[in-house]
């Protein structure tokens, strides 16, 4: 498992949810059918309530029919075709691959609101890195919630990977100073600093997100290379709200989509295409440590569509 290129398979198990909602929906309302206006609206409501989002749908409906009008798209299948093409061609050939440094270490900040994945995902990425033969350590700078410390300390048991943590209670600064200077002294690739759960809205959680920032910085040159926002699938368009609001206060330079496999959901990706500026690197699909998958717009299509 590369954080590098995506493997088909896994992107597609990950995304069996939403193939049947949008795929399988499309299939069956087109193959075997001649196109019509009537078609063409009614590919509108499914691309809508499957998360796609308001303006991207608009977009490739008025290109579909556009298409249909001047005859170059006739059949239920080409249709087909023509959307999943539309759909790839919406994301230009742009770097996806997570930032990492030209010079020793790299950090990467994961931020997000409650629950959506967080340390999970940096578990995930920790395992990748490791696989790949780089050396990580992961900071547990959510020193706020209880239990918080203690799940990243048995991810970093199970995976083999350094950690350094606070007391509950410390300030989720002081944890990413030490966590900088064990990396520097230690020779380390990567930095991971999991962080709590924070709404953009809560000010002196912001303010506490500024303060790692800035003490990563002092001490790594260019820190964080990465800012990671974790989003949840399931949540659907609250999703793209979220990160709309998150990302500006946090100065989020990519966005991790955890849990896709649990949800029907994954058109969610073109919204966020649509509507943020971030763009979305890694895909979580699954709740094992090898469970992610960097976002290959071609691949994550394809998967789409899978029967
Ligand atoms: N199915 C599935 N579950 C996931 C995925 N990523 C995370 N989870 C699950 O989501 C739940 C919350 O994950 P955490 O990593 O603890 O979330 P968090 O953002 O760190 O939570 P807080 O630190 O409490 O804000 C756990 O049960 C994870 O196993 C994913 O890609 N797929
Ligand atoms: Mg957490």
């Amino acid at each position: 498992m590369s954080l590098f290129r995506a493997a088909f398979d896994a992107v597609r198990k990950g995304l069996q949810k939403t193939a049947a909602a949008i795929g399988g929906q499309l299939r069956s309302l087109l193959l075997g059918r001649a196109l019509s206006e009537e078609l063409i609206d009614e590919i509108e409501t499914r691309l809508i309530a499957a998360d796609v989002g308001v303006k991207a749908t608009r977009e490739l409906v008025d290109g579909l029919r556009a298409e249909f009008r001047s005859g170059r798209v006739a059949r239920g299948e080409d249709a087909l075709e023509y959307l999943k093409q539309s759909l790839k061609a919406r994301w230009p050939a742009d770097s996806r691959a997570i930032a990492v440094a030209a010079q020793r270490p790299t950090v990467v900040l994961v931020v997000g609101v409650n629950g959506v994945g967080k340390t999970t995902s940096v578990a995930k990425i920790a395992k990748s890195l490791k696989d790949e033969g780089r050396t990580v350590l992961v900071a547990a700078a959510d020193t706020f919630r209880a239990g918080a410390v203690a799940q990243l300390s048995v991810w970093s048991e199970r995976l083999g990977v350094d950690i350094v943590k606070g007391k509950a209670g410390a300030d989720p600064a002081a944890v990413a100073f030490d966590a900088a200077d064990a990396v520097i002294a230690r020779g380390i690739d990567v930095l991971l600093v999991d962080t709590a759960g924070r709404l953009h809205t809560q000010e002196n959680l912001m303010r506490e997100l500024t303060k790692i920032r800035n003490v990563l910085a002092k001490k790594i040159p260019g820190a964080p290379h990465e800012v990671l926002l974790v989003l949840d699938a399931t949540s659907g368009q609250n999703a793209v709200q979220q990160a709309r609001l998150f990302a500006a206060a946090a100065g989020v330079t990519g966005i991790f989509l955890a849990k896709l496999d649990g949800t029907a959901r994954g058109g969610i990706v073109v919204a966020i295409r649509e509507e943020l500026a971030v763009p979305v690197k890694l895909i979580g699909v699954g709740e094992r440590p090898e469970d992610v998958q960097p976002f290959d717009p071609d691949a994550f299509i394809e998967a789409m569509f899978a029967q």
